[in-house]
């Protein structure tokens, strides 16, 4: 049987992160796999959890139970019955419905394969004093099938947000440990523990909303012959717009620095071609990580998310203006 794990958690609570620090923790005989899954079309986390060393599946393109619903229980039985991995770490997008994720992996189906142990919800305790966030269906849901929570980037937390923190756990109505920590550094044992959270949780409203329900399970190639395509994708009041670039096309460094950093909009990721190989940007409000890498990408993926319509057009044109070849 493979242990499993849902790591739940917002729009850039720090799942990517969290899973990274994971793995590169885990114990060395162990073979572990993570399937992900993204609101975007494009796919980028996979590039972000790429040299990881775990067995990876994407699944991009909106909330797994919704837009793949098969496809996904394929993609899920293979990665099981191919790899038979000793973990699997599996990362709904921030705007996932816990409820039916759970209902899918505690399926009979899965009862020979799937150990499923305890859920960890990330947590960006700055977000429990904004309304948006606070009142937001999925972000309320995915705190409340927690079986542990994390408190992540403490780093950046005023004295009111470890206020809000306390305030929220005392009114939460469950007795479950809160850890925080930061950079997504948990503890590789917590994984272990078992599954105790069996709250009902109400059916999401926006659940079978989804489109592009024929979807694959491949994160978007480019059509043959084509230098790039863009990507939109719209659903549980976010919209997204993603690109695409053949291996060819390469970005002037700096510019692309300063596109996605002001780039209105609130969650960019990338993994794009730059003279010196790699660049790998990933951006939540205003906290930023940007590492770069000597090997260059297959390809460039760049990936935009945010709560109501941006001027997708005009993004588009400062991104072409960087474009160095
Ligand atoms: N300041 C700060 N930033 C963090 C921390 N953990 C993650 N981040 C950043 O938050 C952003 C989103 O992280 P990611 O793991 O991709 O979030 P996900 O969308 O939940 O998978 C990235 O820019 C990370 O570098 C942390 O503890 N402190
Ligand atoms: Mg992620």
């Amino acid at each position: 049987m493979t242990k499993t794990n849902l790591i739940t958690g917002f729009l850039g609570s720090g799942k990517t992160t969290t899973i990274r620090h994971l793995l590169a923790n885990k114990p060395p005989h162990e073979r572990w796999a993570v399937l992900v899954n993204e609101f975007g079309e494009i796919g980028i986390d996979g590039a972000l959890l790429a040299d990881s060393g775990a067995v990876l599946k994407e699944i991009p393109g909106g909330c797994m139970c919704c837009v793949n619903g098969l496809p996904m229980q394929v993609g899920l039985n293979m990665l099981l019955q191919q790899t038979k991995p000793d973990r699997l770490l599996i990362e709904p997008t921030g705007l996932g419905h816990p409820k039916q994720i759970l209902e899918l992996l505690t399926q009979d189906t899965y009862a020979g394969w799937i150990d499923l142990l305890a859920t960890v919800c990330l947590l960006d305790a700055r977000q429990l004093s904004q309304p948006h966030y606070r009142d937001n269906e999925n972000f309320r849901d995915q705190l409340a099938a927690a079986d542990i929570i994390i408190a992540n980037k403490m780093d950046t937390w005023q004295p009111e947000d470890a206020q809000a923190l306390e305030t929220w756990q005392a009114h939460s109505g469950h007795q479950r440990p809160i850890y925080p920590i930061e950079q997504g550094r948990m503890d590789v044992a917590l994984l272990d523990l078992p599954r105790t959270n069996h709250t009902e949780l109400p059916d999401a409203q926006h659940h079978h909303h989804a489109q592009n329900k024929t979807r694959g399970l491949a994160a978007l190639r480019l059509p043959e012959n084509a230098r790039w395509r863009r990507a939109l994708n719209q659903g549980q009041g976010y919209t997204s717009c993603g690109w695409i670039f053949d291996g060819d096309t390469q970005f002037d460094t700096v510019g692309m620095m300063e596109w996605i950093r002001l780039a209105p909009v609130e969650r960019a990721k990338a993994v794009v071609r730059i003279p010196e190989g790699s660049l790998l940007i990933n951006r939540q409000g205003q906290d930023l990580n940007i590492e770069t890498r000597s090997i260059p990408p297959l390809d460039s993926r760049i990936e935009l998310i945010h709560s109501s319509e941006a001027d997708w057009n005009a993004l588009q044109s400062a991104l072409f203006n960087i474009r160095l070849s």
